[in-house]
């Protein structure tokens, strides 16, 4: 491909999914084998005619294209022990062996012996491939993402209250709301430019209520009326207190909660239990907060509810997102404009994932394995034999683990993402990893932590290199166009993956020539579902930009599925995008009704106790993005964030004996990291901070998930990665006042290279 003027795309980092402009800089005629560490070959900017970002771009956004050219992988390498330096292979020697071991595993342990573990940063052909490759051919639903770290808790809370996966507000609601309510999501440095077209209109706006629910005085409660700095994992007691005080003050929608949603009686029951001084104690807030929140919600014609992984990521991640929106049904704050349960989704195709079915209970277009009749659709319309589906969970991103270690995972393959870093029980998850019996590992960047683990490396095209498909948090579709080759010998994901597919026997299913046609594929299966992108071609959103679904198809052909509703009940005829989901209050429930969920609070997995008497929890920064693999190599961002931290409260400082900057042995029942202090009254007492961006490659014992738990939701399985038990120690030595620049390290010392 030649070099073009100029192409629109999508940033490729957060779920808010900001349009970009991509221009060639003069440099780029001398362009790209992809060894050049420093040359900046092209200019990005905001897309002023995206409908979700309008031009405006974070520090990510823009200096994404400095990453494109450094450490990349380039050729598929192999080797056949993890003791073994990696050697070059031709991509024919490499799909071989890929091939062949697939073919082992399948004679000696089955197809569940197979297992992938993906991405909320692949696009949706990627993904659509992998679904029909694992769950339709080989007939195992071992794919899974990493987006079971992220989204799972979000996704399992729609469905059982709303019948449905996907958020039913968009960012137009941002301006038209009367009171935000941020539960767990710091916007101001994960979302910002959520945050900015928040902040801009809240400012313009004194009457508009912002509350920010965080253990912490993150960034974005600085910005707040009001900060309830509860206890971590007290939502569900915050949550179920207001609905108490409006039930108290009778401030509910009882028409809605008659005629539209079912389960209030044992609801209503449940939040008898949640008195203002039960919560307050509960959650270390005055009685007077939590009355002001509740009394917000009470009297705002319009309340929006925005939240992320401070209420997923959590043993009961979907009870707390359910614990949101009961506020919502108990209100009637849905379907219409400023209101309603907004999740916040992290990874910038998180939501792609979930269309096209990508964790391993889900199939393609809002579809669940247990379904005997959506497993049926799905085999007649892949063309394999029926009951080739399987209709249990295949494995999570954990189970994975437990898979190695029982040596019921034969193979694994990675793609485009770095659990090395980012699982939690990071030395459980290591040792597991180190016994895998065959480890494929396909990444745009070489090294990452999770290299070490891998027996084959795949060179994968990555954003800008490959054209396909992203959906935001405003289920907003674009199109991300290629504007430049990929280096070396790098490949799109979904070419890889279905090459390998064609070489096992799978060829008459995977006849692609272009990702188009991939994508013209999958949006059939999306026909009259939630998720309705069948109007939707690569071509029409090159012509008329971005679109938000569910936009059917013009004419409806033939019926594709059975329906588990009446789509022309639900969705207008007219193939015109929709801003907002149920603005008829009509649920994809069986009747039609949305569920209230009547649960009590269970408090942390982990609670602190005298042995080890801390909550650590994790979290972003502004800067990084998770493992670093690309904010890690752009200079501006680096001295952003010089080194890791723990942020500690000066009373618990004190207590200890640390001052700011003295560096901290943090250690759990699980593992150990030291890092220096930030002593700051931000984060309240008995609770630390540590950012999760550090694996090993960038710091010694740096790494917030050498900490973490397992433990999990036991609906969404989305691990506790927000809170476990820690005790804390200082380093008693001369290291005292750390010089950080010996603590950090850069890629140039650690003796990386790959042999070529
Ligand atoms: N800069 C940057 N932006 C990103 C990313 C990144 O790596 N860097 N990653 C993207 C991805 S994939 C995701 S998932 C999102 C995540 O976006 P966010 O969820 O906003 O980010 P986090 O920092 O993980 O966690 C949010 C907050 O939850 C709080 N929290 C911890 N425990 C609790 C609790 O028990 N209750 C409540 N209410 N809050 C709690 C933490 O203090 C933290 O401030 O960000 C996306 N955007
Ligand atoms: N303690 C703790 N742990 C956490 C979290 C937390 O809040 N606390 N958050 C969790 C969450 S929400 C998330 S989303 C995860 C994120 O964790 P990871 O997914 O492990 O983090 P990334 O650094 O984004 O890894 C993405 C990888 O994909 C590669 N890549 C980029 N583009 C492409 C491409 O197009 N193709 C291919 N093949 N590769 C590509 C990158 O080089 C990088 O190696 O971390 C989870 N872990
Ligand atoms: S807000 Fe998110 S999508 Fe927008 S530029 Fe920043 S990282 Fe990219
Ligand atoms: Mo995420």
């Amino acid at each position: 491909m030649t070099a073009v003027d100029s192409v629109k795309t999508l940033c490729p980092y957060c779920g808010v999914g900001c349009g970009l402009e991509v221009l060639a800089s003069p440099q780029s005629e001398t362009a790209v084998d992809g060894q050049d560490q420093s040359e900046h070959l092209w200019k990005v900017r905001g897309d002023r005619a995206h409908p979700s970002s309008q031009g405006m771009v974070c520090v990510k956004g823009a200096t994404i294209a400095e990453a494109l050219n450094k450490d990349r992988l380039l050729y598929p390498m192999i080797r056949d022990s993890l003791d073994e330096e990696f050697r070059r292979a031709s991509w024919d020697q490499a799909l071989e062996l890929i091939t062949s071991r697939i073919q082992t595993v399948l004679s000696t342990q089955g197809a569940n012996g197979v297992c992938m573990y993906g991405s909320g940063q692949l696009q949706t052909e990627d993904y659509y491939i992998a679904q029909k490759f694992l769950k339709g051919c080989l007939g195992t639903n071992n794919f899974d993402s990493n987006s079971r770290l992220c989204m799972s808790s979000a996704v399992a809370g729609y469905v059982q209250s709303l019948g449905s996966d996907g958020p039913p507000c968009c960012y137009e609601d941002l301006d038209l709301t009367d009171c935000v309510f941020l539960i767990g999501a710091n916007t101001a440095e994960c979302h910002p430019i959520v945050h900015n077209r928040l902040q801009k209109y809240h400012k313009k706006n004194c009457n508009v209520k912002m509350v920010v629910v965080d253990p912490r005085r993150t960034k974005t409660a600085e910005d707040a009326d009001l900060h309830l700095a509860i206890q971590p994992g007290t939502d569900i007691d915050l949550l179920n207190g207001i609905a108490h005080l409006l039930l108290r003050w009778d401030c509910v929608d009882a028409d809605f909660i008659a005629n539209r949603t079912e389960g209030f009686l044992e609801f209503a029951e449940v939040t008898q239990h949640y008195s203002p001084d039960v919560v307050s104690e509960r959650c270390g807030i005055s009685v007077n907060d939590l009355e002001l929140a509740a009394r917000w919600w009470a009297e705002s014609n319009r309340v929006l509810s925005l939240w992320s992984m401070g209420v997923n990521q959590s043993s009961e991640g979907t009870a707390k997102v359910r614990a949101v929106i009961n506020l919502h049904l108990m209100t009637g704050q849905i379907g219409k404009p400023g209101a309603g349960p907004f999740s916040l989704t992290g990874q910038p195709n998180a939501m792609g994932g979930r269309e096209t079915g990508g964790l391993c209970n889900l199939l393609p277009g809002y579809r669940h394995v247990k379904f005997p009749e959506q497993r049926a659709e799905l085999e007649q319309f892949w063309g394999v034999p029926a009951g080739r589906i399987s209709p249990d969970w295949g494995r999570t991103a954990w189970d994975i683990i437990t898979g190695l270690e029982s040596d019921d995972v034969g193979l694994l393959w990675i793609v485009a993402t770095n659990p090395a870093v980012s699982l939690p029980d990071l030395e459980r998850a290591k040792a597991a990893l180190r016994r895998s019996p065959f480890t494929i590992q396909q990444d745009a960047y070489y090294p990452t932590e999770t290299a070490k683990f891998a027996h084959v490396l795949l060179p994968a095209a990555q954003w800008g290199e490959k054209t396909g498909i992203m959906t935001n948090s405003e289920r907003t579709v674009t199109l991300c166009q290629a504007f430049c080759s990929p280096p070396g010998e790098a490949r799109a994901d979904w070419e890889i993956i279905a090459e390998v597919a064609c070489r096992l026997g799978f060829a008459d299913k995977f006849p692609f020539t272009n990702s188009a046609d991939v994508f013209a594929e999958y949006v059939q299966l999306t026909q009259g579902r939630v998720c309705d992108m069948s109007g939707l071609s690569h071509e029409r959103l090159r012509q008329e930009g971005p679109l938000q679904w569910p936009i059917p198809k013009e004419e409806s052909g033939e019926e594709l599925t059975t329906q588990i509703y009446n789509p022309d009940e639900f969705h207008q005829k007219a193939a015109k995008p929709a801003k907002r989901l149920y603005t008829n209050h009509q649920f994809p429930t069986a009747n039609g009704r949305a569920r209230f969920s009547a649960a009590h609070s269970r408090g942390l997995a982990e609670p602190p106790d005298s042995a080890y008497p801390f909550v650590l929890t994790t979290g972003r920064l502004y800067g990084h993005w998770h493992t670093q693999t690309r904010t890690g190599r752009i200079e501006k961002i680096r001295q952003m964030y010089p080194h890791p931290f723990l942020e500690i409260h000066p009373r618990d400082a004190a207590r200890i004996g640390v001052e700011d900057h003295s560096l901290i042995e943090v250690r759990s029942r699980r593992g150990v990291a030291r890092l220096p202090a930030k002593v700051t009254a931000a984060i309240s007492p008995g609770t630390v901070f540590v950012p999760i961006h550090w694996g090993e490659l960038w710091a010694d014992q740096a790494e917030a998930n050498a900490m973490t738990q397992e433990k999990s939701c036991p609906d969404s399985k989305q691990p506790e990665l927000k809170a476990c038990a820690v005790q804390l120690t200082p380093v008693p030595t001369e290291a005292v006042k750390t010089d950080y620049t010996l603590f950090t390290k850069t890629l140039e010392t650690s003796s990386v290279s790959l042999p070529l």
